[in-house]
């Protein structure tokens, strides 16, 4: 009986030795030392020995079945151990891989002309404001010396939601409302960006939603050479230090004298080429002395203050600048498009 035991321990051992992983761990603990087990097995026998015998072979029994339960505990640590460090090892992260690339958007280019615009102005000391789009029709035509008769506004068709309100067609009521909260007291120095609306026909460079920014200055002593020294400073700005600008004679129903600023070519610097169409000179905004009746309107005495306003189209910039084609590619949203004004 006691080799039998012995023999069993060998046997345990070797088996626990040899297990592979957890399963066949409790597999051995099973077969070793369950009920049904040899063990039990032998010590079912021991009715046969005689009572000296008998507490001797229990307490080896015992040993036995004890050194077994050790030898699969400690198998069981380093069993479980090594599934630990097998699954870190599978689940390594290599810090040094490349990151995944993180998508980013980037401006509108319209977005980014209004921006450059806005810079360039509020360094001169000018503020930004703007104003509803859905606009009296006193502010969008009347405060600017179109009255209801006016042949210009024609010009200007606008969306109407009532007789009295419409979709404004131009920045300019912002100008008007901005003048009239200053109470007759200047100096005015603002910068109107925003959307503008007029019934057109849409084609490459017509449509009936675009962009305005306009500019007014009102103060005392304002004169025609300040306007020309800002617009000038503007042209530089945005198309190239080498350029120059020239002013036309023009008509605007809110300014008197008005005129169209030229700015000189960027593409050929004057020598005439196809964006230029052989002239030398881009038309690039209006531009004009603000007229009396416009400052008088909005609370203003015309003896003792004069001003200068321009507007311009922001699409038509952003057209010349970037070389755009068709207007119709601001809004239609192909990324592709959208894509090329990324910086960096
Ligand atoms: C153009 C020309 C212009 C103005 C806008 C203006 C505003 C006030 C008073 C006087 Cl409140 N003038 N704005 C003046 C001259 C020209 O816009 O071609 N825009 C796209």
């Amino acid at each position: 009986m006691q080799e039998r035991l012995k023999e069993l321990q060998e046997e345990a051992l070797q088996a626990v030795d040899a297990a592979a992983d957890l399963k066949e761990l409790n597999d051995i603990r099973v077969s070793y030392l369950g009920k049904k087990g040899p063990i039990t097995e032998v010590l079912k026998g021991m009715g046969k020995l005689s009572a000296e015998e008998r507490p001797k072979m229990g307490a080896l029994a015992n040993e036995v079945r004890d050194l077994i339960s050790a030898k699969i505990e400690e198998k069981q640590q380093a069993l479980e151990a090594a599934a630990v460090e097998a699954r870190l090892a599978l689940e390594t992260i290599d810090v040094t891989l490349p990151g995944r690339p993180v998508h980013t958007g980037n401006h509108h280019p319209l977005t980014r002309i209004v921006e450059e615009i806005e810079d360039l102005f509020i360094g001169m000391g000018y503020t930004v404001a703007e104003g509803p789009e859905v606009e009296k029709d006193y502010y969008n035509f009347e405060a600017l010396n179109l009255p209801k008769s006016h042949p210009a506004r024609d010009a200007q068709d606008s969306f109407y939601i009532t007789e009295e309100i419409l979709l404004r067609t131009q920045t300019s009521p912002v100008q008007a409302r901005t003048m009239e909260k200053h109470d007759g007291k200047g100096p005015v120095k603002i910068i109107c960006p925003g959307k503008v609306y007029r019934r057109d026909s849409d084609d490459a460079t017509h449509s009936h939603q675009f962009m305005q920014i306009e500019g007014l200055v009102v103060a005392e002593n304002i004169r025609m050479s300040d306007l020309k020294g800002t617009l000038e400073l503007f042209a530089k700005k945005l198309f190239g230090e080498d350029r120059e600008i020239r002013l036309r004679p023009s008509f605007f129903p809110f300014t008197e004298p008005s005129v169209e600023v030229d700015v000189s070519c960027f593409k050929c610097g004057g020598h005439g080429c196809n964006i230029c169409k052989q002239t030398g000179w881009i038309e690039v905004l209006g531009s004009g002395m603000v007229h009396p009746n416009v400052l008088e309107m909005s609370g203003f005495d015309s003896k003792k203050y004069t001003g200068f306003a321009f507007g311009m189209g922001v699409e038509r910039i952003a057209m010349l600048k970037y070389g755009i084609d068709d207007i119709r590619h601001f809004y239609t949203n192909d990324t592709r498009f959208l894509k090329q004004f990324k910086l960096n």
